[in-house]
């Protein structure tokens, strides 16, 4: 429930004109997200749900600093900080959030205009351009000291931790959902040797630790109205240490799906193997100069292990009862972990070709100047 007295809320932030509305916006599952007009502009109100986020401070922190540390790189390349990445709202009293009587915070960002974020990419190109964007992402962050951010989801995409979630839901069973969803249980089960694999390549140092988004998807990115490039990489709530695969494959679960998340009609839920190609072109297109080998093999891995374990926080939540994931109807979590999960059949079948796909791509991109 949105409180009543969001003009307050606005108001405690210093922006520009008299403020006149505030609406719902956007289709994040996490926040809630209004966006704020005045007489002066336009505004994206935040609400951070601290059930997901408990320690709001620490990523504020995060994100203050990492804002600051791209506006530097955007300056330098001669680009505009405005649209190219997001600008905290400051409040009339200082700082960048308060946090409310019920424990909530809040934060303002600058409205990014003439932008869109889609749901599904209308067209490969459309996937491309925000495989650039997230690619142009991590390799702007590559030099920012990971050591200083803090981890503001704790074993965020350590998939094996989430394995153990879901088997401590199922254990609890609190609202007695565990003996509906038995065959979903068992293909997570059936595949959790696999859950290790990235997770051992890192502890071994065949994969480096890299600063990551951590929550790629498709629309979270902005592009441009007009010339449909991607501009703004938003959602920086979940920038931490973790592995290019966890972003990569986020992006490929979420956009290279040829049905929404959560489509119902399972049959149209597949692997486009074209939208993979142009994410890969993309993203290694900026990307590939600072990869390793391992690390191109493991984006294809990665696809499959992010969808796997979205698969299984849906359905953990859906044991739960509901209390992560911002549903619409009572089986919403549900239908989004079966989605999932038959996403990852189809990476199953066509992992050979997703791996020779992301080294052709890499070889490509290897061979060009990042900078052209
Ligand atoms: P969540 O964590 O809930 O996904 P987001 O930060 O991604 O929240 O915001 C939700 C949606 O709001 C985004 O997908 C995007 O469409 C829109 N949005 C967020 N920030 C901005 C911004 N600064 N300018 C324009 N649109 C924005
Ligand atoms: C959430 O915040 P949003 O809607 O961009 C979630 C991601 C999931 C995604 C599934 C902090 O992303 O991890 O992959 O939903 N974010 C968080 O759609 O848990
Ligand atoms: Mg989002």
């Amino acid at each position: 429930m949105l409180p009543s007295h969001l003009r307050q809320i606005a108001e405690r932030f210093a922006l520009e004109g008299e403020y006149l509305s505030a609406h719902p916006y956007g289709e994040g599952h996490i926040n809630d997200t209004l966006r704020v007009v005045t007489t002066g502009g336009q505004y994206v109100l935040q609400r951070i749900s601290t059930a997901v986020f408990p320690h709001p401070e620490q990523v504020m922190e995060n994100i203050e600093n990492v804002i600051h540390f791209l506006t530097q790189s955007i300056l330098a390349r001669g680009g505009d900080p405005l649209r190219e990445t997001l600008t905290l709202v400051p409040l009339k009293t200082g700082g960048t959030f308060f946090i409310d009587e019920n424990g909530d915070a809040w934060r303002v960002y600058l409205f990014v205009k003439d932008t869109i974020s889609y749901n599904l990419p209308e067209n490969p190109e459309v996937f491309r351009a925000a495989a650039q964007a997230f690619g142009a992402f991590q390799l702007s962050l590559s030099d920012y000291p990971a050591q200083t951010l803090y981890e503001t989801i704790p074993h965020f995409h350590d998939t094996p931790e989430r394995v153990r979630q879901l088997e401590d839901a199922v254990a609890r069973d609190v609202i007695g959902r565990a003996a509906g969803v038995q065959d979903e249980i068992a293909f997570v089960r059936h595949r959790e040797p696999f859950t290790h694999i990235l997770v051992d390549q890192l502890q071994r140092g065949k994969l480096p630790l890299r600063v990551t988004h951590n929550d790629t998807k498709l629309n979270n990115v902005l592009m441009d109205k007009n010339t449909r490039q991607g501009i703004c990489v938003i959602d920086l709530d979940t920038v931490m240490p973790g592995l290019c695969a966890y972003d990569f494959g986020d992006a490929i679960r979420f956009g290279a799906n040829t049905a929404l998340e959560d489509e119902k009609d399972l049959s149209r839920v597949t692997l486009s193997l074209s939208m993979f190609a142009a994410y890969a072109e993309g993203y290694l297109e900026k990307a590939a100069h600072i990869l390793n080998d391992a690390e191109i093999d493991s984006l294809a891995l990665g696809s499959k292990m992010m969808t796997l374990e979205c698969g299984m926080r849906f359905l953990a939540d859906y044991i739960n009862g509901d209390t992560y994931f911002h549903t619409a109807y009572p089986e919403h979590n549900l239908v989004r972990a079966r989605n999932q999960f038959r996403l990852v059949e189809h990476m199953e079948a066509h992992m050979d070709e997703m791996i020779d796909i992301c080294r052709s791509a890499a070889a490509k991109a290897r061979a060009q100047d990042p900078r052209s």
